[in-house]
C-alpha cells in the first residue's frame, strides 16, 4: 500500500469516525425523557451501540458502493481476481476485530446491569458486584420505598404497606430508591416503563425484587410488556413522579379515601362487548373485577398518555 492510499484510507476513517459519533450522539433524541437514573445509562451503552454500528454500516456500504462505482471489470473481462487465499495478516485482523468489538461490547453490557443492580429471578447467579459498583446510582437519598405491585388480567394495582394504601396510579417519589415487590395473580405480566428503560416479567408464584431511580418529575405510563391476554393492551397505568414532599401528601390524602372500585377498561369493555347486538361468542378469559382502591386514577384509556 503507498502512501497516498494509507492517507485517504485514515482521511475515511477519521470522517467516518465523526458522523458516527454524531450519529451516536443524536440517539439520545430517539427516547422518551431519562425519567431514571437507569434511563442514563441505558441510553449511554445504546448511544455507544449506535455508534459502532454506523462506523461499520458506514464502512461496510461505503467499501461495496466504492467497488460497484470505481472498481468495475471491463464489459467482456471473464478473468479471475487475484487469488489471496492464505493472507495470513489479512485473516488475522479480521477475526481480531469483532473478537474485540464484540468482548467490548459484552463487558460494557454487563457492567451497565450491573451498575442498575437489577434482582430478580436471576439474582441468585448474581456475582456480587453491585455494592462496589452502584455508587453512581445512590447519589439519591439512601432510603427505600418500598411499594407493592399487584398485577392481574387485566389491571396494575399499587400498594403501600406503610400507609396502607392502595391505588390504580403509581406515585414515586422523585430522587428515592424504589424497590418494588412484583407479583402476579395469575399469568405472566410484565413490569415495563419506557421513559424509566426498566423492564422486568412478572412471574406467578413468584415475588420478585426490583429497584430503580426515578429522577424526574412528570407523569409517565407503565405499560404490559409481556402479552397476557385478551384486554392485555388496555393494562396500562399511570406513573407519577413528584417531589418527596407531594408524594407523603398524596399518601396521607390518599389513605384518608375510603376505598372504591376503580376504573378498569378491561372490565368495562368486557361487560359491553358481551352486552352488545353483536356478540361473536368468542370464549375469553372473564377480566378480574376492578380493584378497590383507596385512589383511583381519573382516566386510564390508552388516548393522549403519557410515554
Ligand atoms: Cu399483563
Amino acid at each position: 500500500m503507498n502512501r497516498k492510499t494509507l492517507l485517504t484510507l485514515g482521511g475515511v476513517t477519521i470522517v467516518l469516525a465523526l458522523i458516527s459519533l454524531w450519529m451516536g450522539q443524536q440517539a439520545y433524541t430517539w427516547f422518551p425523557p431519562q425519567a431514571a437514573a437507569e434511563a442514563q445509562l441505558v441510553d449511554d451503552l445504546f448511544s455507544f451501540l449506535v455508534t459502532l454500528g454506523t462506523f461499520i454500516f458506514l464502512g461496510v456500504v461505503g467499501a461495496l458502493t466504492y467497488a460497484v462505482l470505481f472498481q468495475r471489470v471491463g464489459r467482456y473481462d471473464f478473468s479471475d481476481g487475484p487469488p489471496i487465499e492464505g493472507n495470513i495478516t489479512l485473516e488475522v485482523v479480521w477475526t481480531a476485530i469483532p473478537i474485540v468489538l464484540v468482548i467490548w461490547i459484552a463487558g460494557y453490557s454487563y457492567q451497565i446491569y450491573d451498575q442498575m443492580s437489577i434482582l430478580g429471578p436471576m439474582e441468585h447467579v448474581h456475582m456480587g458486584m453491585a455494592t462496589a459498583e452502584a455508587a453512581p446510582l445512590s447519589s439519591a437519598d439512601q432510603s427505600v420505598e418500598r411499594i407493592e405491585v399487584r398485577s392481574r388480567q387485566w389491571a396494575w394495582e399499587f400498594y403501600y404497606p406503610e400507609q396502607q394504601v392502595t391505588s390504580t396510579e403509581l406515585h414515586l417519589p422523585n430522587n428515592r430508591r424504589v424497590k418494588l415487590v412484583l407479583q402476579s395473580a395469575d399469568v405472566l405480566h410484565g413490569f415495563f416503563v419506557p421513559a424509566f428503560r426498566v423492564k422486568q416479567d412478572i412471574i406467578p408464584g413468584r415475588v420478585i425484587d426490583f429497584e430503580f431511580t426515578p429522577i424526574r418529575e412528570g407523569t409517565y405510563r407503565l405499560r404490559d410488556s409481556q402479552y397476557s391476554g385478551t384486554y392485555f393492551a388496555a393494562m396500562q397505568a399511570d406513573v407519577v413522579v413528584e417531589s418527596p414532599a407531594a408524594y407523603h401528601q398524596w399518601l396521607t390524602a390518599a389513605a384518608a379515601q375510603t376505598p372504591t372500585a376503580a376504573a378498569n377498561p378491561a372490565f368495562e369493555e368486557y361487560n359491553r362487548t358481551t352486552k352488545a347486538a353483536i356478540n361473536p361468542g368468542w370464549k375469553t378469559v372473564i377480566p378480574a373485577p376492578p380493584p378497590i382502591v383507596n385512589y383511583s386514577a381519573q382516566d386510564s384509556s390508552a388516548k393522549d398518555k403519557p410515554v
